[in-house]
């Protein structure tokens, strides 16, 4: 496996850690010389790469670096964090927490929100908790990355959730502490410290916060956090922001970033539950308890390599022939079916039909803030019935559909799907949680109908931890393996870079020229202009063009496919753009498409 690692004196240093290591760049957006051959390897040895990836959350700090999940610092932040939840369940009255965030983000802000509320009401507490995604609801289940990049949506929807409230604690997710609708809201919460106080969670050290300007704004993403970061000497403000390490694919935050999310919201909100609930006060050693299970959690997943590398192969080879990959699930792994397969559109320019997935009781089941949203389209139709309607009978052997389910689901109906679903196919794989000794009755019959079952065994009782969190986080390890596999394997990588990137926000256009930059060793001035000819389909840029800012440019790339891929031909080959489609027409797999162009430079 690529990368290098050097043991100093105190613990193993990555290579990714070295200050001199594409140093221009925040971790978030590195490059992982773990993965640097991933667009060539075999489906074990991407399970294998994942693993390595992933196993870096939990890696212990080396001296002078970057603080880590569980440096000193970090834990005494979440700490301090679960210690002021804890106040506002005690005294709920007009308090408010409100977690927010962009694309992924934003949707795990919304599983951790309703699971939390979930657990609220069923111990006949009053509901504290409160999410916001930017683009709303819809955004749950496509991708809207255009709102993102509006300070002032972000500050206005706060406002609106957190109307007639004395008490709220603000949190904002930013991945890459970038996304300017996050920025908007932390500086709200700032100007108004009486009712706010904000905390700020994310995957970069403070100095490599994104300092480009935003729309109608004085502040940069970078001026916030150094003005929170006064702040929280007096723990007026918080952040948590270990480094987790560069992501497998540059910058695909929806893998370790999300997952990095889960487990650290997870770890404040447990403990002050469990605090206010069960008299186990927030405690250092508990924290560290907590997020070994966690660690253990991903031990637990990956242990299931070959199986898998099996479910990765069956939607690869789904998606080379152009069939699509169903998940069908129950319960809250339904819903990170649902969110794995929404986030295949902006990060492997995916078609909606590629990846889709189905909840058990649709958006009864979801709970989120706008109700059933089926009105907006087929897109967002996502019950099980919608699946027998709409998709069921056009299925074939190519397809692949895949259960998710844990024990405490009505495996009944499981296997009553299952029947539906093998009248059309047979390629047909099961992903099932289950607690050691329980055995399902009806178990076997689903066996019988797939061709793959992966059974995750749990102890019944962890030694920390919700048993549900585990699944889900092992369910979100597992589906983003196969979805970003399947991709792998239908070429949409080279090395180990999202060629085929959206532009569809300011993080994303500018991920885009830097992309086209390291590949073709041109100036950023020439990678940018290529960009813009593809983006526009022109050979020569107008004045129109040049003058129009990224908002508009970005608006223009929701319509476009393969944008940075032609881009990089016409760079690579001077030819015009329309040379460039129809080269890309004969070769599809881009990865190819590109490697033909750079053999024929040297
Ligand atoms: C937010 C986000 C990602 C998404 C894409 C665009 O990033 O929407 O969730 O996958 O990369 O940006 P962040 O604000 O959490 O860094």
């Amino acid at each position: 496996m690529a990368g290098t690692d050097w043991t100093c004196s105190h613990a193993t240093m990555h290579a990714w850690e070295f200050l001199d290591y594409e140093p221009s760049l925040p971790v978030s957006e590195k490059s992982n010389p773990l993965t640097r051959d991933i667009d060539r390897a075999s489906a074990n040895n991407i399970v294998r790469m994942l693993q390595a990836c992933d196993t870096q959350i939990f890696q212990e700090d080396s001296e002078d670096t970057y603080q880590r999940l569980s440096s000193e610092r970090v834990v005494e932040t979440i700490m301090e964090v679960a210690k002021r939840v804890e106040l506002i369940l005690k005294d709920p009255q007009d308090s408010l927490v409100v977690l927010s965030g962009c694309g992924t983000s934003g949707r795990l802000a919304f599983l951790i929100v309703t699971g939390f509320n979930k657990a609220l009401r069923e111990l006949n507490q009053t509901s504290i908790y409160s999410y916001i995604i930017a683009g709303g609801d819809r955004a749950l289940l496509s991708s809207q990355e255009a709102p993102e990049d509006d300070p002032k949506q972000g500050m206005l929807t706060l406002k609106k959730v957190c109307e007639g409230k004395k008490r709220v604690l603000f949190i904002g997710i930013s991945c890459g502490l970038s996304a300017p609708f996050v920025a908007g809201q932390l500086d709200f919460c700032m100007q108004h410290p009486e009712v706010y106080t904000p905390v700020l969670v994310g995957f970069n050290p403070t100095h490599q916060a994104r300092d480009d300007p935003m729309p109608g704004c004085t502040f940069t993403f970078r001026s916030v956090v150094q003005r929170m970061q006064e702040l929280s000497k007096s723990q007026k403000a918080f952040l948590i922001n270990p480094a987790v390490g560069p992501e497998a694919i540059s910058g695909s935050s929806r893998m370790k970033g999300g997952s990095s999310t889960k487990i650290l919201l997870e770890l404040v909100l447990s403990a002050a539950h469990a605090a206010t609930f069960t008299n186990m006060p927030v405690t250092y050693k508990g924290i560290l308890q907590h997020m070994e299970a966690y660690k253990q959690t991903l031990d637990i997943t990956y242990a299931q390599t070959a199986e898998i590398a099996a479910l990765l192969e069956a939607a690869g080879q789904s998606l080379r022939c152009g069939r699509r990959v169903c998940y069908l699930g129950w319960g809250s792994v339904a819903i990170l079916g649902l969110i794995d397969a929404s986030e295949c559109n902006p990060t492997f320019g995916a078609d909606f039909e590629d990846v889709r997935g189905f909840i058990s009781g649709g958006y009864r089941e979801m709970n989120n803030n706008e109700g059933p949203l089926s009105s907006l389209g087929s897109d967002f139709r996502v019950t099980h019935k919608d699946f027998l309607h709409l998709v069921l009978p056009s299925l074939n052997d190519q397809d692949t559909v895949l259960l998710l389910y844990t024990h405490s689901d009505n495996i009944r109906e499981v296997a009553k799907l299952a029947h539906r679903a093998r009248e059309k196919t047979s390629n047909i794989h099961a992903v099932y949680h289950q607690v050691d000794g329980a055995a399902a009755e009806q178990q076997d019959d689903i066996d019988r109908l797939c061709s793959s079952s992966l059974k995750i065994t749990w102890a019944s009782s962890p030694a920390s931890g919700s048993l549900l969190h585990m699944w889900e986080l092992s369910t979100k390890l597992l589906l983003n393996a196969v979805s970003t596999g399947a991709h792998i394997l239908k070429g949409k990588i080279y090395q180990n870079d999202m060629i085929d990137v959206q532009v569809t926000n300011s993080k994303l256009y500018r991920r885009a020229t830097r992309l086209l930059q390291k590949l073709s060793g041109y100036p950023e001035s020439k990678c940018e202009e290529a960009l813009l000819k593809s983006l526009y389909q022109v050979d020569t840029l107008t004045i129109d063009i040049t003058s129009s800012d990224i908002t508009a440019h970005t608006r223009t790339a929701r319509n476009r496919t393969k944008v940075v891929p032609l881009a990089l031909v016409c760079l690579l080959t001077g030819c015009t753009v329309m040379e460039a489609e129809s080269h890309l027409e004969q070769q599809p797999i881009v990865r190819e498409a590109v490697e033909t162009c750079l053999s024929k430079l040297v």
